[in-house]
């Protein structure tokens, strides 16, 4: 690249580029650690975007209707501080640019959108980032359908590398989005083929143009460092009512010794050479110095949108006083008076009726009633509505012709599922639930890790939660991904016993701000154990004594979910026997161990035996109920599973694998000799 020609071509152009380019190399050089190449490769595309077309207020960088900026290249973080910094972003300083990467600085090594306002998601496992923007792209679609254009019209904009491109969840999110005809979507394509081990045709030889093109994507091939080129291409895309890819040729590392070769995309901290790339700038300057001209125009495009914004409020004031009083609780995340009526009059109702039904069929009912009051929500399913019941009559399937649509399917896409799931929490003003099996965790489980990382409150409904699934086998039989979520921090995991405590879990899953939950429930049937109406949300304690004993105290069983009914069954005949026996049901263990000492101690009094039922592992979590929380007060069983399942109806699992109430007599009376 012939840098001077650049430089000459468009010296303003060049001068702000070249601020987030000599900002990267500093604080890198600094840190002595981080990722140099990509934000000095994309430092064009950016200034481009953010100059001519993003629409953001620096100084009030949470305004709901802005133009989200996603840096799916998380490695890049430098990228995103520098604009931040440069714009006028209240949170991030330069100060905080000096700090990067150290601890208690909001410039995380990748960037966390709890440090800053502006940082819209969690970014750095890549193809995240494109994930996340195809759910921010939906949830902008599903607003604009719901509150008008009026206040709610904006884009969102990616920058992905070839790492987010390679890996599996971009196919699952690039498909949907070109299914879902996501106009407003815009991704630039950081082509510049390099990654960490050398060229990306080493490992792939994609077509990445036609490869989007089949996927229903406008498609536009630029030069990444022609910022007349750039600009034209987002005209372009913006226009285009398909989501749109900028391919953007660019060269990692650019002007430095580095440039174009993978050692680029680190850490490049050698002196000379950073001053070396530094002069073939024409860049003057010292360490972290930005020349105030040049920090003054960048603040102008900060300052750009503040116009915009104060329109916006003026549109947004000529609403209906109920609609904004809608949009502004949906995106401060608090839940409708109505619902915890409603949700208490359905539990009044199940515990007179005392249906026998699966927790997944029960989940549908309460989402009957939930759907109706909460405009927010969103629900879908990765190809399994009638078996994951995410499905409600009101909700219409969210599509290119029907924007009012609250139900999406997903294809048989769990990773992308969630991690959209997790842009449209992000977005704002959106309370997304989504279904898949159980067992199918795995394939939802980086998303859910970020989703409790980034503290929002997405809803995993995962069904078939056990062996009870039966015939389809240890393919289809979860047994440790409760312990997986359970051992996830900032994860609340609910597995309900009956309609009741599913009625509590949702409540208490639509009401979190920053915990995302996991529906544990199941596929067969089972019966109401909360036969007796109380008010109260019980499950919102984690544990609680759902029946006590009543022959002298020797014996506690421990319960979660459709084990809940063999302890009752269990404590019926050893009562019969004289064993004194007290069931807790413990629905959430994460919201039990946060209750206070005392009630823990009265739940699970030191003294009678314990047995926890459970049909999975015993990891990740029983040991702290069962031996108690030093560890040594309870003499202790769990009956559970320690294999994977097998293919056979349920009922024959349970017994086969040892899971019953006359198993469950057994241990007692061995623990009580
Ligand atoms: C899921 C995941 N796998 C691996 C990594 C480690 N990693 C960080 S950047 C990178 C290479 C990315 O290449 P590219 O996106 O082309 O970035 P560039 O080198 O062009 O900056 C890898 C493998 C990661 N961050 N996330
Ligand atoms: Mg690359």
């Amino acid at each position: 690249m012939d840098l001077t020609a650049l430089r000459k071509a468009n010296p303003e152009h060049w001068a702000k580029a070249t601020a987030i380019r000599t900002l990267t190399l500093d604080a890198v050089a600094a840190a002595n650690s981080g990722h140099s190449g990509m934000p000095m490769g994309m430092a064009d595309v950016a200034t481009v975007l953010f100059e001519k077309h993003l629409n953001f207020d620096a100084a009030n960088p949470t305004w709901p209707d802005r133009d989200r900026f996603i840096l799916s290249a998380g490695h890049g973080s430098m990228l995103i501080y520098s604009l931040l910094y440069l714009t006028g972003n209240p949170h991030i300083t330069l100060d905080e640019i000096r700090n990067f990467r150290q601890l208690g600085a909001k410039t995380a090594g990748h960037p966390e959108n709890f440090l800053a306002d502006g940082i819209e998601t969690t970014t750095g496992p890549l193809g995240q980032g494109i994930a996340n923007a195809v759910g921010f792209a939906i949830a902008e679609e599903v607003q604009r359908a719901h509150y008008g254009k009026k206040v709610v019209d904006h884009y969102t904009y990616v920058i992905a590398g070839d790492g987010c491109l390679m890996e599996g969840v971009s196919q699952e999110a690039l498909t949907l989005a070109g299914r879902l005809e996501l106009g407003k979507l815009i991704v630039f394509w950081d082509d510049n083929n390099i990654t960490i081990d050398g060229t990306v045709d080493m490992a792939d030889r994609t077509d990445q143009v036609e490869r989007f093109r089949a996927s229903n994507w406008h498609v536009i091939e630029i030069d990444g460092h022609d910022p007349a080129a750039i600009d034209a291409a987002i005209i372009e895309a913006k226009k285009s009512d398909l989501p749109t890819m900028i391919a953007c040729e660019s060269h990692i590392a650019l002007g430095h010794a580095a440039q174009d070769t993978s050692k680029g995309h680190g850490a490049l901290t050698d002196q000379a050479q950073l001053e070396a790339a530094k002069e073939a700038y024409g860049w003057p300057h010292g360490a972290f110095e930005v020349p105030a001209d040049v920090k003054s125009a960048w603040e102008a495009i900060g300052a750009r949108g503040a116009d915009a914004r104060a329109a916006w409020e003026e549109r947004f004031a000529q609403i209906s006083e109920r609609k904004q009083a809608e949009f502004n609780r949906a995106y401060a995340g608090d839940t409708p008076k109505k619902l915890s009526s409603a949700i208490r009059a359905l539990k009044k109702q199940v515990s007179e009726d005392q249906p026998k039904l699966a927790t997944r069929a029960a989940s549908e009912k309460v989402l009957g009633v939930v759907n109706p009051i909460l405009s927010e929500t969103v629900g879908g399913s990765a190809d399994l509505t009638g078996s994951n019941n995410t499905k409600t009559a009101d909700l219409g399937v969210f599509l290119p012709e029907n924007r009012k649509g609250r139900y999406i399917h997903y294809g048989i896409r769990e990773h992308g599922m969630a991690s959209a799931m997790n842009g449209m929490a992000l977005h704002g003003g959106i309370r997304p639930y989504g279904g898949t099996f159980m067992a199918f965790t795995d394939y939802a489980r980086p998303a859910m890790r970020l989703a409790a990382l980034m503290k929002i409150p997405t809803t995993f409904v995962m069904t078939h939660d056990s062996i009870g699934l039966g015939e389809d086998g240890p393919t289809h039989q979860p047994v440790e991904h409760l312990a997986i979520s359970r051992a996830t921090p900032n994860t609340n995991v609910f597995r309900p016993a009956d309609m009741v405590e599913t009625a509590e879990a949702w409540e208490l899953a639509l009401s979190s701000k920053d915990t995302p939950s996991v529906l544990s429930l199941t596929r067969q049937g089972l019966p109401t154990v909360r036969t007796e109406h109380k008010a109260k949300n019980l499950t919102a304690q984690g544990a609680y004594v759902l029946a006590d004993a009543e022959a002298k105290r020797q014996a506690i069983l421990i319960a979660t979910g459709s084990e809940v009914s063999i302890a009752m069954e269990a404590k019926a005949k050893l009562e019969a026997e004289g064993i004194g026996t007290r069931v807790v049901s413990m629905p959430c263990m994460e919201l039990f161990a946060a209750q206070d000492e005392a009630y823990r101690k009265r739940v699970l009094p030191g003294g009678p035996v314990r047995v926890g039922i459970e049909a999975a592992v015993r990891a990740g979590g029983w040991d702290r109920w069962l031996l108690g929380e030093r560890g040594r007060e309870a003499k202790a069983a769990f009956i559970g599973m320690s294999s994977f399942g097998a293919s056979a109806p349920a009922g024959h699992l349970y017994e086969h694998f040892g899971i019953t109430a006359e198993a469950t007599v057994t241990k007692v009376k061995e623990l009580l000799d």
